[in-house]
């Protein structure tokens, strides 16, 4: 077998030794202009070219779960894309959402002002039951989220494509239940991948529907965000705040308005990493049962974009 490494802006080196270790019987290189044809490759934001000269993959290894960039580039015809299911993602996610979430609720920002300026005072305790919160996805990473926010008490929706049934969480799906999702929650987080159907999805409409004083977290991709919208509902007060990791141009550019607004928290596309050694032992697995004709998880339909 012979496996490709092709990894824009991910030291290879690492990668490369942990795969060589996993597959001592195998060649595996790091892909250069003029490389030999690969099998598998394992990829982060490649260039088209290396799809362009890579035409004999039979499965393409994406080391994130989201694959809207690569479904963006004209794949080798029959190619398997092959996204990463969890890998120790999912409660990271989980740690940043709920961080996020009660770090609103319980006004810490505030107190953590008022402790700076020498200011011993309190605020009037908030009632759970008036946040709830809408996660927006329901998948690997959205029902992990869900499930952590209900150890909390709050109450939960979640909405996705297709109907899901998740304990304690109120569900909701397809065009028919946004509305009724958006108008039960306060706190919404994003977790929906990015596609044709999910861009702009965050937007004056869909935001404008959630309770006043409504909060944003964006953990899933920048595109799904209309910049202008958040900052005109923060502006009107009809939101009270957004929490965002992830940006339509990253990094986000120093002139952005995002940067100085006070209401809005950032950080840089760091809510869940991709942690090197459970994603090559996923993705050796995978190879491994793909080997043996067994069917596995993470396959990315590519009409539906996810
Ligand atoms: P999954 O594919 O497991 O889950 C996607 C979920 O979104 C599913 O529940 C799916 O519904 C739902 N969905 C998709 N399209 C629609 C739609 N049109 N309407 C309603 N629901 C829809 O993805 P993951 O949970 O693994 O990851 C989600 C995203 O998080 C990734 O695509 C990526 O962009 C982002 N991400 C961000 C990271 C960061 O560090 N900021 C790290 C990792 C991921 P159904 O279940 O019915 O199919
Ligand atoms: C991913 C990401 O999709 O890091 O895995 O955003």
């Amino acid at each position: 077998m012979n496996i490709t490494l092709c990894c824009t802006d991910t030291k290879a080196e690492p990668w490369l030794a942990g795969l060589r270790a996993a597959f001592p019987e195998a060649t595996v290189d790091v892909w250069q202009p003029g490389s030999a044809q690969a099998d598998v490759a394992v990829v982060w934001a490649p260039p088209q070219r290396f799809l362009d000269e890579q035409q004999a993959l039979k499965a393409l290894f994406n080391i994130g779960a989201g694959v809207d960039a690569l479904l963006k580039l004209h794949l080798p015809p029959g190619v398997r894309v092959v996204r990463l299911d969890d890998a120790g993602m999912s409660v990271q996610m989980a740690e940043y959402v709920c961080h996020a979430v009660i770090r609103h609720f319980r006004e810490f920002d505030g107190y953590e002002a008022d402790m700076k300026a020498g200011k011993w005072s309190y605020r009037r305790p908030r009632d759970r039951k008036d946040f709830a919160v809408g996660v927006m996805g329901l998948g690997v990473l959205g029902e992990r989220v869900a499930r952590a926010l209900r150890v909390f008490d709050f109450p939960v929706h979640g909405w996705s494509r297709t109907p899901k049934a998740i304990e304690g969480v109120f569900t909701h799906s397809g065009e028919v239940g946004l509305e009724t999702f958006l108008s039960a929650s306060r706190v919404l987080v994003n977790l929906l991948p990015l596609t044709p159907d999910t861009q702009d999805i965050l937007n004056r409409q869909t935001l404008g529907r959630l309770q006043p004083g409504g909060y944003l977290i964006n953990v899933a991709r920048g595109a799904h965000l209309v910049d202008a919208d958040l900052l005109a509902l923060l502006d009107s007060g009809h939101l009270a705040g957004a929490t965002l990791d992830v940006f339509r141009t990253e990094p986000l550019p120093p002139e952005h308005p995002f940067w100085q607004h006070p209401q809005i928290t950032l950080t840089p596309h760091t809510s869940a990493r991709t942690l090197r050694d459970e994603s090559i032992a996923q993705i050796a697995g995978k190879i491994r049962a793909l080997e043996a004709g067994q069917p596995i998880a993470g396959v990315v339909d590519a009409i539906r974009g996810y």
